[in-house]
């Protein structure tokens, strides 16, 4: 039987809003992103009229699970954290249509789906708790450790504009060389200051790439650097790569997609490796961790389930000797401050964030986050500290509404509106 807080308030409403928001034309291993991308944003209410935030993947998949979930949260304590990661709780199952953008970050299963709309709702009665109690989200973590989290300058191959007309524009421009890529890190160096950078790789033959971190490395002489293809990479480009940028790169991020290629090239390279696609789930963890094919993983709390299970993982790393950092995908500053909150609050966080933030020109909050020199502010106001802009929200919701046909990220589909005839290249692509 599980004990609840009865003291605390419980509660009494949930809400869920699925929104689109405008997304740059970036490139990955599997297309591009398409101009409108889906998020979910959680309010929870609780007694006395306190309402928490939370925010999420907004695919359908996501949605209909939030939809069965929620009603479960109404009548629990706002301060039963415990409860509300184990609502829903059965046996994990891989996802029969796997959604065309997950296989970036991994397999999904029910579990993930599950796990990432539970992280929303832990995080929006977490939010809702430290207003109740006038605290912010990370003393309820067992307080913050530093005043500033780090994020990384992440960088992406990209098109000047998106090949549909009722894309948003963005001021980036294109970046589709070591010149471009160049170009866009010095624009994120203006933008925030950033102190290490991340290129999405896997988009452009290997050599490219290679040469686009090191016109990095000259431009941005001993600053942390990293290269993610999302597994794209064959053993032996991976080998290749590895070889070209040890004592370049701090890490490489996924080179290769499975635990004994990765331990592979960490066995015969040496390279630290990082991982936001073989780790991402509790059951992961041993065999990676028994091969050493990961050396530092990118936790990302929305599909660890919250805020708590992202501490539980920096333990496990800890214990085993393995670094963890933050994975991001395409979020608004509910999700910022999330991470920054957690982020705050672990010990031994010896690398810079992963974070999409600086791409998004929509918001759902009234004041956007900012970085300074690379990092953010650590919030001190009750709960998150980040107030809803119910407007943007309902504009939000509005184009969800408009664009069924955008509402789960297919980035294979909008690099074939682009070029018609495109086929997922599949993994390894090089
Ligand atoms: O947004 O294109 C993207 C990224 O590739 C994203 O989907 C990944 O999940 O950023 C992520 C990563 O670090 O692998
Ligand atoms: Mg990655």
């Amino acid at each position: 039987e599980i004990r609840t807080d009865t003291t605390l308030p419980t509660i009494t409403e949930v809400r869920l809003t699925p929104i689109l928001i405008a997304d740059p034309p970036l490139l990955n291993l599997s297309g591009v992103h398409q101009p409108y991308t889906p998020r979910l944003i959680v309010e929870v209410e609780i007694e006395g009229g306190i309402v928490g935030l939370g925010e999420t993947y907004g695919d359908t998949v996501y949605f209909e699970r939030a939809k069965a979930l929620a009603p479960e949260l109404v009548g629990q304590s706002v301060g039963a954290v415990n409860t509300i990661g184990g609502i829903g709780q059965e046996a994990s199952t891989l996802l029969e249509a796997q959604p065309a953008a997950s296989g970036l970050r991994g397999a999904l299963t029910t579990d993930k789906v599950r796990l990432s709309v539970l992280s929303a709702f832990e995080v929006a009665a977490l939010d809702a708790l430290g207003q109740q109690l006038g605290v912010p989200v990370h003393a309820l973590l067992g307080g913050k450790v530093r005043d500033h989290v780090e994020y990384s300058g992440y960088l992406f191959y990209k098109w000047a504009e998106h090949p549909v007309e009722d894309a948003l524009g963005d001021d980036w421009g294109a970046a589709l060389d070591p010149d471009g890529v160049v170009r866009q890190a010095r624009k994120f160096f203006e933008y925030g200051g950033f102190r290490s950078f991340k290129l999405k790789g896997g988009v452009l033959p290997p050599d490219e790439e290679i040469a686009a971190i090191r016109a990095l490395a000259d431009e941005f002489p001993g600053m942390p650097l990293r290269l993610d293809p999302n597994g794209g990479w064959t053993l032996r480009t991976a080998l290749h790569v590895a070889q070209e940028l040890t004592g370049v790169v701090e890490y490489l991020e996924d080179p290769t997609a499975t635990v004994a290629d990765m331990a592979e090239v960490h066995r015969r390279t040496g390279i630290p490796l990082a991982t936001n696609m073989i780790v991402t789930a509790l059951n992961e963890v041993r065999p990676a961790f028994d091969a050493d094919a990961v050396q530092i993983v990118l936790s990302d709390h929305h599909y660890w389930g919250g805020l708590f299970a992202t501490r539980d993982l920096a333990a496990v790393c800890r214990a085993y000797g393995r670094g963890l950092s933050m994975h991001s995908n395409t979020h608004l500053g509910i999700s910022l401050a999330a991470m920054t909150h957690v982020a705050a609050t672990v010990p031994d966080l010896e690398y810079a964030c992963d974070s999409h933030y600086p791409w998004q020109r929509e918001e759902v909050i009234t004041t956007p986050i900012t970085f300074t020199d690379g990092a953010v502010t650590v919030s001190d106001a009750p709960g998150l500290g980040v107030t809803l802009d119910r407007d943007a929200v309902a504009r939000l919701h509005e184009r969800w509404n408009a664009m069924p046909e955008l509402r789960d990220r297919d980035d294979i589909a909008a690099m074939r509106r682009a070029k018609p005839g495109f086929e997922d290249p599949g993994i390894p692509k090089y």
